[in-house]
């Protein structure tokens, strides 16, 4: 194989953030910009030579050349398999799956997940490691330093590949896979669930359903599965064709992005169940008629249900959620004497807790839960792992989140994203907020008195690896929370998030409204952090 070395300049923003590197489509178009990244990985990992690769992507624009160019890369470093999903395309879960099943060295994602996607808006590149799970800190921090000295790229002198085509060939020692994207998760769904339950409950149409998947990667694999598995209707998977720009939309599961299908399930035309999912199929939102259920009780009410689920009916180890997440979960634990364990937010945070067998479940309050059987969170996983609970419990979702929170209480939950702000006043935003801390702790606002105040910062209980400032948390006696955050995904500015719960306890409070029910929490974040003086901003961006 021929092999050319290609000199560059290196750039000084290949910063991975909270899930791999995200910028503009026209920022990864830049000379070398794509090529230079690919290479600081190949560049920090031990030695790629005779080693396999997954490469798949979640179709948004952009996806199909950067597959070419990672190819010829890939081939150059001495990777000897490549396997990669027919039309470039994989779910992030069913890669993380390929990585695992294949015994893989680990493999590149092409996604920005819900960010949107066309030739102004974005693309993303992630690596994850031989677990099938993203890469820690540890190496996105040796990709980025690579990438600021790297001053050439190694390429293979290659034709482009088909990528349509399902093949297994071999060019000069090279063997390249282009396999069903579908078929290996398919299979790995059904050895989790009661795939028989599931098809009697849907074709006596106990369960009616609708899922959406927004014009993104989980089109094939709705329809594959809900559809030809199961036997739900033609049409139950709507905007089940992936778009390179998701239709114009955002591809981000959640009540503001995904309107058509709540407004479908709170009218009277509303399906027993439905759910959506993100651009690269990682997030779930879930609904049942008239009801929503927010991601963190979805968490919670599965750690409380999995006795049901086959593949955990014989209990599970313990449970994680990241620290923004509600304290719903830990409710759980506690009540079945499970560990439970907070984490900074980022899937990369739950590897080592899943790998050493601590956990069978964790979630993100961004709509995001999954479980040991892949090491990346998964969205039509929590819409099976929601459907074969109706078809056991023989109850609606209503009546189960109803009387999860009977059992347990509710944590009222709400986020409020402030987006593209002006990174230098966001930045101010969270040095004032800092400088505030010390003086919080005691302090009263009518019926909420800070118990603590602090910023986050998690040592890994496995490899004691250390990450800081993950977020300002402010815990109030009553069990009430808010927080802090600045996103790691955006691509314009500054994202700042602000993470508002409410734990209530008696019947009468659970049907309030979350924004009304957390109206003082929301106006105390206000005044301490400032927000609407500093940014000029009347309202959020998008609450969620
Ligand atoms: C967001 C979410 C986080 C999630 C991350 C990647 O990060 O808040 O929970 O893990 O996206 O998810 P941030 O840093 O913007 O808050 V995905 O579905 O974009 O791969
Ligand atoms: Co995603």
């Amino acid at each position: 194989m021929n092999i050319k070395t290609i000199s560059s300049s290196p750039y000084d923003d290949q910063k991975p953030g909270t899930s791999g590197l995200r910028k503009k489509v026209t920022v990864f178009q830049q000379p070398h910009y794509l090529a230079n990244f690919v290479q600081s990985i190949f560049d920090s990992l031990d030695n790629c030579f005779g080693q396999s690769l997954v490469l798949g992507g979640d179709g948004r624009y952009y996806n199909r050349e950067a597959i070419q160019i990672i190819i010829k890369i890939a081939a150059a470093n001495g990777f000897n398999e490549l396997i990669i999903g027919q039309g470039g395309l994989l779910s992030t879960p069913a890669a993380s799956h390929l990585i695992r099943k294949n015994k893989a060295y680990g493999g590149l994602i092409l996604s920005a997940s819900h960010n949107a996607g066309g030739p102004t808006e974005d693309f993303g590149i992630k690596y994850n490691i031989s677990n099938g799970g993203p890469a820690s800190e540890k190496y996105t921090d040796a990709f980025f330093k690579r990438s600021l000295e790297i001053n050439a790229y190694k390429m293979a002198e290659l034709d482009d590949i088909d990528l349509d085509t399902q093949a297994e060939f071999k060019i000069k020692g090279l063997k390249i896979r282009i396999i069903d994207p579908v078929t290996d998760y398919a299979e790995l769904m059904a050895t989790i669930f009661d795939f028989d339950l599931l098809k009697e409950s849907i074709s006596s149409q106990y369960i009616s359903l609708c899922f959406d998947a927004m014009h993104a990667i989980t089109g094939p694999y709705a329809k594959r599965i809900l559809e030809e598995m199961l036997g739900a209707p033609k049409g139950t998977v709507i905007n089940g064709e992936p778009l390179e720009d998701f239709g114009g939309g955002h591809p981000d599961p959640n009540l503001v992005h995904a309107k058509e299908l709540a407004q479908l399930m709170f009218s009277d035309k509303a399906p027993v169940f439905a759910a959506a999912s993100d651009g690269d199929g990682d997030r779930n939102m879930v609904l049942g008629a008239n009801i929503f259920v927010t991601p963190s009780d979805s968490l919670a009410i599965m750690a409380a249900n999995a006795h049901y689920i086959p593949a955990y009916s014989k209990g599970i180890r313990g449970v994680a959620r990241s620290m923004p997440t509600s304290q719903a979960v830990d409710r759980v634990a506690k009540a079945y004497n499970l560990p439970c364990f907070e984490t900074p937010t980022g899937w990369k945070f739950f590897g080592n807790l899943l790998d050493a067998d601590k956990i069978t479940l964790c979630g993100e309050e961004s709509f995001g839960s999954g479980s040991n059987h892949v090491r990346e969170k998964d969205g039509l996983w929590a819409v099976l792992f929601w459907l074969n609970l109706i078809a056991k419990r023989r109850q609606s979702v209503a009546d189960i989140v109803h009387e999860h929170w009977q059992k347990f209480g509710r944590d009222i939950y709400s986020r409020h994203d402030y987006e593209a702000v002006d990174s230098e006043i966001a930045n101010d935003i969270f040095n004032h907020l800092r400088e505030l801390l010390p003086t919080l702790t005691g302090k009263n606002f009518d019926e909420y008195a800070i118990n603590y105040a602090d910023e986050f910062c998690y040592q890994d209980p496995i490899d004691n690896s250390i990450s800081e400032q993950q977020g300002i948390r402010i815990g109030f006696k009553n069990g009430s929370r808010i927080v802090f955050r600045l996103s790691g995904t955006g691509t314009v500015g500054a994202t700042l998030r602000i993470y508002l719960e409410k734990f209530v306890k008696e019947k009468t409070e659970y049907q309030q409204e979350p924004q009304q029910a957390l109206a003082n929490l929301i106006e105390l974040a206000e005044q301490l952090s400032e927000i609407k003086q500093r940014t000029g901003r009347l309202e959020p961006t998008v609450i969620t």
